[in-house]
């Protein structure tokens, strides 16, 4: 009789950790099979779904042994296709979702500490239930996991006060490659004691291990806010605007976000239901806003004087203030809703670029005016958190006729070298994925490249921490 042959990883998998851990349900597999854009599917070889800590140590360790890629996935949100898996059916793909609880939240040491399947809202909720904030907020926060959020290194519309996903973390805890814990969670403000190396994982896209828990940073709970929407002339005017409501309101300011007037006419084309506060034909709109934990702040008044001395600067051409709760979500339901529209409006070309301050407004001009020439048919729609230097600069095609991606390359390579050339990067906010390999590997200095490779060599010798993702 013929010995039998090996079991398939498939096999063993299932023998190992049975089919509640092991998915493998069609249905279940195709909504993680493909990335939010659809434009990157895989074919993963089972979908991973631990329950506990253990589980995933006990998974880690089997597929480091076995040389199964892993693919972490959190709400499958990102825009780089990191949580995808690629074609060849051999990757799992592992999601935390199951891990979702909170805790701890401790008020006295401004701390929570979550699990890597919490939404980023049910976060922002138990802070809130606390009396406290947690400031990452994203378009997407119904459905991102704080997981994702830490790996992607998340940005968003409050990282002018609070920062990234980077400065919000006290400490993580990590199941690396090979099944061992590496466990930061006391939630210190300062811990000088060597290398830093829960930062190693934020932003790394699960290349060197899973983050299964997380300890966070709280901060008073806003309670009083000053909202504008302002029509501007020019970014170089925004630019000075935001340098004017920095001198007067200080740490105050949470966001300051520029719009072109080709974003409210998408908004107002494709998403009419929702209220625009200025109808002031104008080239540039801000949205920006400052808080304040002391409920007797009068910070709209604040805002207010701040934008007349704009106006008599010849800064800002007109300005809506929002006199209560339900007109700041208006406000700010238009700029979370730009990306549907453009969306709505069909396929964009997209670049997600952050430069020094001072540099934007001219790289604006420049870049703008390159497309316009070389690209016929196109719809600059650039965006975003300028009080961050990071702009979305996106493209459009004007008309159903124009296949605007079939400028992509071209446009990428011209926007990606204007603002290398200014000092910019060409991946603020979203990270690389695998869409961004390429360009990682152009731009990044041969120095830091091998010093990359040698850190993900050291955490994933075998190679099977989201393969094919960040390095090539
Ligand atoms: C935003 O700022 C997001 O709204 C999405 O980062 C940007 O869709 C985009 O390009
Ligand atoms: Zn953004």
């Amino acid at each position: 009789m013929m010995p039998a042959g090996p079991a398939s990883p498939l096999a063993q998998l299932i023998a190992r950790f049975g089919t509640d851990l092991i998915v493998t349900e069609r249905s279940a597999l195709e909504a993680v099979s493909i990335d939010q854009h659809r434009r990157h599917r895989g074919v993963p070889l089972a979908l991973a779904l631990p329950r506990t800590v253990a589980d995933v140590t006990s998974l880690l360790a089997f597929c480091n042994a076995a040389r199964i890629g892993v693919v972490p996935q959190g709400g499958n949100t990102g825009y780089c296709a990191a949580a995808t898996p690629d074609a060849s059916g051999s990757q799992l793909v592992l999601s935390l979702r199951r891990l979702n609880k909170i805790r701890d939240v401790d008020v006295t040491n401004g701390s929570l500490i979550v699990e890597s399947g919490c939404l980023l809202a049910d976060v922002q909720k138990s802070a809130a239930a606390a009396g406290r904030f947690f400031p990452l907020s994203l378009g997407s926060e119904g459905s991102c996991t704080i997981g994702g959020n830490l790996s992607t290194n998340a940005g968003g519309l409050n990282v002018l006060r609070y920062g990234m996903m980077r400065e919000l973390t006290l400490g993580l805890e990590v199941v690396l490659a090979d099944g061992r814990v590496l466990s930061t969670l006391q939630a210190l403000r300062k811990d000088n004691t060597g290398y830093d190396l829960k930062q190693l994982f934020v932003g790394a896209e699960g290349t060197l291990g899973i983050i299964t828990a997380a300890a966070l940073k709280l901060f008073p709970a806003p309670r009083a806010a000053g909202t504008a929407f302002v029509a501007v002339p020019s970014p170089a005017a925004a630019v000075a605007l935001l340098a004017r409501l920095r001198d007067g309101l200080g740490e105050l300011i949470n966001s300051f976000e520029l719009l072109p007037n080709v974003a409210l006419r998408l908004l107002g084309r494709h998403l009419p239901a929702l209220r625009q506060p200025l109808t002031t034909d104008s080239p540039w709109f801000v949205l920006c806003e400052a808080s304040s934990a002391d409920a007797n702040d009068p910070l709209t008044d604040k805002l207010g004087r701040l934008l007349e001395a704009a106006i008599d600067a010849g800064e800002v051409t007109d300005a809506a203030l929002a006199q209560n709760e339900r007109e700041r979500r208006e406000f700010w339901e238009l700029r979370e809703n730009v990306p549907e529209a453009q969306r709505r409006a069909g396929p964009s070309v997209k670049h997600d670029v952050s430069l020094p301050i001072g540099r934007i407004a001219d790289f604006i001009t420049e870049a703008g005016t390159w497309i316009t020439a070389h690209v016929e048919g196109s719809v600059l729609v650039c965006y975003g958190h300028l009080g961050d230097g990071n702009l979305h600069f996106n493209i459009s095609g004007a008309n159903e006729s124009v296949t605007i991606d079939a400028h992509a390359d071209v446009m990428k390579r011209a926007v990606h070298d204007m603002v290398a050339a200014r000092g910019g990067s060409f991946s603020a906010e979203h990270g690389i994925g695998q869409t961004k390999v390429g360009e990682l590997a152009r731009y990044a200095s041969p120095l830091e490249l091998e010093l990359m490779r040698n850190v993900k060599k050291m955490f994933d010798p075998n190679g099977i921490m989201n393969p094919g993702k960040v390095l090539a």
